[in-house]
């Protein structure tokens, strides 16, 4: 592969007014503001049209050399969410009763999170999110993948966004390490696991942390 295997097409681009541009951004920022994490989840099921949707989005992510490094496997099996929940819970108990930092554990105090995680099982959708290490080429030899962490992150932003704006609540769950997802789910060596989402809407008596977001003029510099 060289710069001669390169072929280009037209782009296409929607070009928009000023207006409808401002518009645009400042609509979904209203609705992406309304975006919270959510703890306690109902076993109502949700249109899985929806996720499916998502996962589309989630796969127009930008890519390290459009190598697209992602894997998603959405669980529904109650049997199957019953064993992630309980390699989780496992994973957990280590990590509050004594593998996590002191430093950590007061981090995650005002979320008020423990070694239960009754939503694994109780929400009605989970998706694993796997990076992908490597590729295969067309004769089946190791292809490199590239800024596969930074494309995987970018896919997975898109899935939330997405969910989020389509109406479904999300918890990412980061249970640590996650390693048993990888034989649970029987994925292939060189996938890792990133991240386990929770979908599904929200208790009718949710609550979530009290928490603010800092202004983007604070995190944000114009030169
Ligand atoms: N994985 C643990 C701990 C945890 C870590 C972070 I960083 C959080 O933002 C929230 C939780 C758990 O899921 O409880």
């Amino acid at each position: 592969m060289n710069k001669s295997s390169a072929s280009f097409q037209p782009l296409h681009f929607a070009h928009k007014h000023p207006e409808e541009m401002v518009d645009q951004s400042a609509r979904f920022y209203d609705q992406m503001r309304t975006r919270r994490t959510v703890r306690h989840f109902s076993q109502r099921p949700i249109p899985m049209e929806v996720v499916e949707n998502a996962l589309r989005a989630a796969g127009t992510a930008p890519s390290g050399a459009n190598r697209q490094p992602w894997h998603f496997v959405v669980i529904t099996e109650p049997d199957l969410k019953a064993q992630i929940r309980t390699a989780a819970e496992r994973e957990e108990q280590a990590f509050y009763g004594g593998r996590a930092p002191d430093e950590w554990l007061d981090a995650l105090a005002p979320l008020g999170t423990d070694e239960h995680k009754p939503f694994l099982e109780e929400a009605p959708c989970l998706i694993a999110i796997f990076l992908k290490r490597y590729g295969t080429d067309r004769d089946g030899a190791r292809q490199k993948n590239y800024y596969a962490m930074e494309s995987v992150g970018i896919a997975t932003g898109l899935l939330i966004a997405s969910l989020h704006l389509s109406g479904l609540a999300t918890l990412t769950h980061t249970p640590s390490p996650m390693q048993f997802l990888h034989a649970l789910l029987e994925r292939p060596e060189e996938e890792r696991p990133y991240l386990l989402l929770v979908v599904g809407y929200p208790q009718d008596d949710a609550q979530v942390p009290q928490i603010s977001r800092r202004a983007m003029e604070e995190f944000t510099q114009f030169r």
